[in-house]
């Protein structure tokens, strides 16, 4: 996929205008977008999309757990609102659109509000949230499931990452009040959009410059602990270890035939695996690895989490310890039938060609569809990539589909 040569529009300028600046923000620099949860990436990110928020008229405010909301007012009281956007922590060494696609889109709709004048009913929020990704603390959605309540403050805050820090204390490390207001009332939110790249190969094969998303993949993820007898790599003969890697690599090597055997495009990945204590010359004693796990239809969710655990506890041995945390349980979810109109209508009227998409990767979506109505676009993907430095994709399918939810936003703010 070629970028377009058609001369660029403003809009299109200032969505690649924010997409580079954004990119900037990242440990890694030449090595993709690292960009973990209140790290100094996080602030600097943060300060910019709360200046553009600034900049486009709207009252900015985080909450207590680092999720930024630029609103516009509307002209209906303490009104529920219509919120646009994504989250804008990255994986490591991912790319520069998953994620800041959908914060850029919610700030440009919210923008278009602004140089058209435009006063809605029902108030208009772009939404930038935190840990969408898992990257720094396990689980994902964090900043959604913490707003809506799926997870307490009281979890939220006992949070820690791999090296001990809690949600709290980071945050605090780089300027963030936790005190501030947290959970949100769903009955505050009247309906949530979100624009992210597609991450597969579809629209682009197709030359389709959008998707509508249909529904999510169910996921789960767990934490399993093999923990063995470590011992010296030249004098312990081998019919005398307990050897945790060889162990855990057994495990990982037999999850793949497990998906297949699931069917319903159940797949697994171990993308996550520390070994201790990690010398050369020492048997291992102890490793811990991540194993998630995904389908499009609740039994195989199921099916494949209740097969991986048996799988892996068939390992345990006398001398070999297995010990499965579930982390995150999300049954797959669909989108809500009344945005899903409305957006195909939308697309229909501005002559953009779509499909319909299923999604394989989570979002924060999926999270804000148990409360309230939810829609999803998705631009193509070059080379159907993500969560990698190659991810791109162009802007001017960006403007399109922010056209698209601009129109969606003034139907759902009923703009007067
Ligand atoms: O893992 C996912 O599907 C998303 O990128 N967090
Ligand atoms: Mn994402
Ligand atoms: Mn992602």
């Amino acid at each position: 996929m070629s970028e377009s040569t058609l001369p660029k529009s403003t809009l299109q300028q200032r969505i690649e205008n924010h997409i580079e600046t954004l990119s900037h923000f990242t440990a890694t620099p030449g090595k993709g977008t690292t960009r973990l949860t209140y790290s100094e990436q996080d602030r600097q990110a943060r300060e910019y999309i709360k200046q553009v928020m600034q900049e486009y008229g709207l009252q900015v405010r985080e909450d207590g757990f680092g999720n930024i909301f630029g609103r516009l007012e509307g002209s209906i009281p303490d009104a529920p609102a219509v919120l646009i956007g994504s989250h804008f922590d990255s994986v490591p060494n991912g790319g520069s659109y998953d994620g800041p696609a959908g914060v850029v889109a919610g700030l440009e709709v919210a923008k278009l509000f602004q140089e058209n004048g435009l006063t809605p009913k029902y108030p208009l929020e772009a939404v930038a949230m935190i840990e969408e990704e898992g990257g720094r603390f396990i689980g994902g959605l964090l900043g959604s499931r913490s707003m809506l309540g799926v997870i307490s403050a009281e979890e939220f805050a006992a949070i820690t990452d791999k090296d001990g820090v809690t949600t709290i204390e980071a945050m605090q490390k780089i300027g963030l009040d936790p005190s501030l207001p947290g959970k949100r009332d769903a009955s505050s939110i009247r309906a949530f959009l979100e624009l992210h790249i597609e991450q597969g190969p579809i629209l682009e094969e197709e030359q389709i410059p959008i998707g509508i998303v249909e529904g999510i993949v169910g996921l789960t993820q767990v934490q399993i602990t093999v923990k063995g007898k470590a011992g010296h790599a030249g004098t312990t003969p081998m019919d005398r270890r307990s050897d945790a890697l060889v162990a855990a690599s057994k495990i990982v090597a037999g999850l793949p035939e497990l998906a297949q055997a699931q069917g319903g495009g159940s797949v697994a990945t171990v993308g996550r695996l520390n070994v201790f204590p990690n010398g050369a010359n020492v048997i291992p004693d102890q490793v811990i690895f991540t194993a998630d796990l995904r389908a499009e239809h609740e039994e195989d969710v199921q099916g494949i989490l209740e097969k991986t655990e048996q799988f892996a506890y068939s390992f345990a041995t006398d001398n070999i310890d297995v010990q499965i945390e579930r982390q995150l349980y999300i049954r797959p979810k669909q989108m809500s039938e009344q945005v899903k109109n409305l957006l195909r209508g939308i697309s229909d009227q501005l002559d953009i060609p779509y499909r319909s998409l299923h999604s394989g990767a989570g979002h924060d979506a999926m999270i804000f569809s148990d409360f309230t109505d939810v829609g999803m676009l998705f631009i193509p993907s070059r080379a159907g990539l993500s969560h990698c430095p190659e991810e791109w994709s162009d802007s001017a399918d960006m403007e399109r589909a922010v056209r698209v939810l601009y129109e969606a936003a003034k139907r759902l703010t009923e703009v007067e």
